[in-house]
């Protein structure tokens, strides 16, 4: 396996979730980590935890490009050679019928899911191929995989992500840079709390009654995946928990 420790880890969406679960596991197997997302005061949290010289933060929307870039370009030296991409920042908005859903939230979902996936990628892409080689790995979802009722643009942003995932393999053959697309089911994050727009009751339907996954198992995942051995690579890998299954097909009858 991989030694950990000489890992540099560049998240985004690091305030919460996997993308802080994800943080606090490299930490504690000794990487560095420059954490990233919009809630500053998070981010400070954070630091506070792992200690300032394993944790980098920076307040980042990922819809801005300027800023991404801004952000990689200056990063200080103990931080600068980052050889792991945690492309995490993601959201779902709303659960309606596609005729019914917040167009706003689309463009939302599209900005960052898919937008602001592609600005991290491609600014820290160069650099980790100048330095030898690295890891990609990003957040897709098993709805990228299998369409479900209000999934519509949610679920088309993450198949977004599984393909550009699989591309970016195949521009980055004889590199060493890996890519990894992570394909959660059910996970109980503020995922659900955010798409419901802070509605505790509609957020916390998804999880009851039941045994969800929790940040830490995709954290471990994650954290896995980019230990083994530089030979290998996990192209696509769906998690589920062990409660979720699949359904039949939806027949409409008159
Ligand atoms: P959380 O809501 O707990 O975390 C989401 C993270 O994304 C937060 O840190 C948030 O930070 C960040 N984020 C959202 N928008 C932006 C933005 N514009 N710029 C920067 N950061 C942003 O959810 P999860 O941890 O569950 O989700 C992480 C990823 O995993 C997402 O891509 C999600 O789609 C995916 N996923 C989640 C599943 C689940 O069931 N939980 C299953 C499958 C995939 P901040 O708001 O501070 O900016
Ligand atoms: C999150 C899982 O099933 O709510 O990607 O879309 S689901």
């Amino acid at each position: 396996l991989l030694d950990a420790s000489r890992f540099v880890v560049f998240i985004t969406g690091a305030t919460s979730g996997f993308g802080e679960a994800a943080a606090r596991r490299y930490a504690a197997a000794g990487g560095k980590v420059i954490a990233t997302g919009r809630r500053w005061d998070r981010l400070v949290d954070l630091q506070i935890d792992l200690g300032a010289e394993n944790c980098h933060i920076i307040a980042l929307d990922v819809q801005d490009r300027a800023a991404i870039e801004a952000a990689i370009a200056d990063l200080p030296p103990p931080f600068a050679g980052v050889n792991i991409v945690l492309a995490n920042a993601g959201l779902a908005l709303g659960l309606q019928p596609a005729a019914e859903a917040d167009i706003t939230d689309w463009e939302t979902m599209i900005a960052t899911n898919i937008t602001g996936l592609t600005y991290t990628v491609r600014a820290l892409l160069p650099g980790m191929i100048k330095r030898g080689g690295g890891h990609i790995v990003t957040l897709g979802s098993v709805a990228g995989d299998y369409p479900y009722p209000g999934g519509s643009v949610y679920g088309a942003s993450k198949a977004f992500v599984k393909q550009f995932a699989l591309n970016l393999r195949s521009d980055l053959q004889g590199k060493n840079v890996r890519v990894t697309n992570i394909e959660p089911g059910l996970t109980e994050t503020e995922f659900s709390l955010v798409r419901f727009k802070g509605d505790e009751d509609k957020a916390a339907k998804p999880y009851a009654g039941t045994k969800a996954m929790n940040a830490e198992d995709i954290a471990e995942t994650i954290f896995w995946s980019t230990t083994l051995p530089a030979h290998v690579n996990v192209n696509r890998l769906q998690v589920m928990a062990t409660t979720q299954a699949f359904g039949p097909f939806d027949i409409y009858r008159e």
